[in-house]
């Protein structure tokens, strides 16, 4: 059967059931893919799931759905390397990036706060960047950001431009912070990984770009998160509604 255009990939999975009956989060996974090469991004989900440092997952789903609307192109963040001799000093150095991009130091407190009592939380927090509150009002789901991916040829020219080779996991979390930072609402993302075995995180701006901390945890932990610091400027479903469902390939529509 011949099929043209591009779908909307997600995968979940979880250990103890799905997600919605108290299964512990062990993967998520988003990719936007032509249908030629549906199977190969299938299977590296499934890899990927069942595979995890955070465990074997007993449930598993992959939900595939046709992209109808125009996909825009969005650019991918510059990046930059912070080396940190310790969790403490990684810690405060996200902290003072993001003072930088204008957030009072009582909403980063309360921000943090939020992350450290919400680790079982599969997507994002959205923290007021006025109040610190919490805003999404998504409970135990968060907000996953989703329909993005990489327009293949644009990350080659984006490793070379900066002088780095492929690592999935950065590639991966480049392009969410790119979409995340694409919307004149965000003021800034922060991320550690929930994977135990992986301490390096970032926080991600319009302003800095994609500023990676080499240590924003322990190795052998299992708590990690996502918050985006957002000044709303109307209804937050709109925003919500581009965060999880607006297609955008990270790239560049010409040749660089
Ligand atoms: N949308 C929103 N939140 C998400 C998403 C998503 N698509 N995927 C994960 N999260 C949340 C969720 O709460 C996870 O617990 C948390 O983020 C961490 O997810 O070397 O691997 O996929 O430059 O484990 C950052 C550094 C790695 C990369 C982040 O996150 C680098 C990472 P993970
Ligand atoms: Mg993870």
């Amino acid at each position: 059967m011949e099929q043209s255009g591009v779908f909307h990939v997600r995968m979940r999975a979880a250990k103890g059931g799905a997600h919605e009956v108290g299964g512990m989060h062990i993967s998520g996974g988003e990719k936007l893919s032509s249908y030629e090469k549906l199977t190969e991004h299938i299977n590296e989900l499934v890899e990927k799931a069942f595979s995890h440092s955070r465990g074997n997952p007993d449930y598993f789903q992959v939900k595939v759905e046709a992209v109808t609307e125009p996909i825009s192109f969005v650019s991918p963040l510059k990046p930059i390397h912070y080396l940190v001799p310790s969790v403490e000093k990684g810690s405060l150095l996200v902290k003072n990036r993001l003072a930088c991009c204008g957030i009072r130091k009582a909403v980063i407190e309360k921000g943090f706060q939020l992350l450290e009592e919400n680790y079982h939380v599969r997507g994002a927090l959205l923290i007021d960047v006025e109040t610190g509150e919490r805003i999404d009002g998504r409970k135990d789901r968060g907000v996953r950001v989703s329909a993005f991916d990489w327009h293949e040829k644009s990350f080659t020219w984006w490793l070379a431009e900066n002088r780095l080779t492929e690592q999935v996991r950065m590639k991966e979390a480049v392009a969410l912070a790119s979409k995340v930072c694409a919307h004149e609402w965000t003021v800034a993302e922060v991320c550690w990984s929930d994977d135990p075995d992986y301490v390096t995180g970032y926080v991600a701006s319009p302003l800095f770009g994609y500023e990676r901390v080499s240590q924003l945890k322990t190795e052998g932990d299992h708590r990690g998160g996502r918050l985006l610091f957002v000044r709303q400027d109307g209804n937050l479903d709109t925003y919500i509604h581009y965060l999880e469902k607006t297609p955008v390939w990270i790239g560049w529509e010409e040749e660089k």
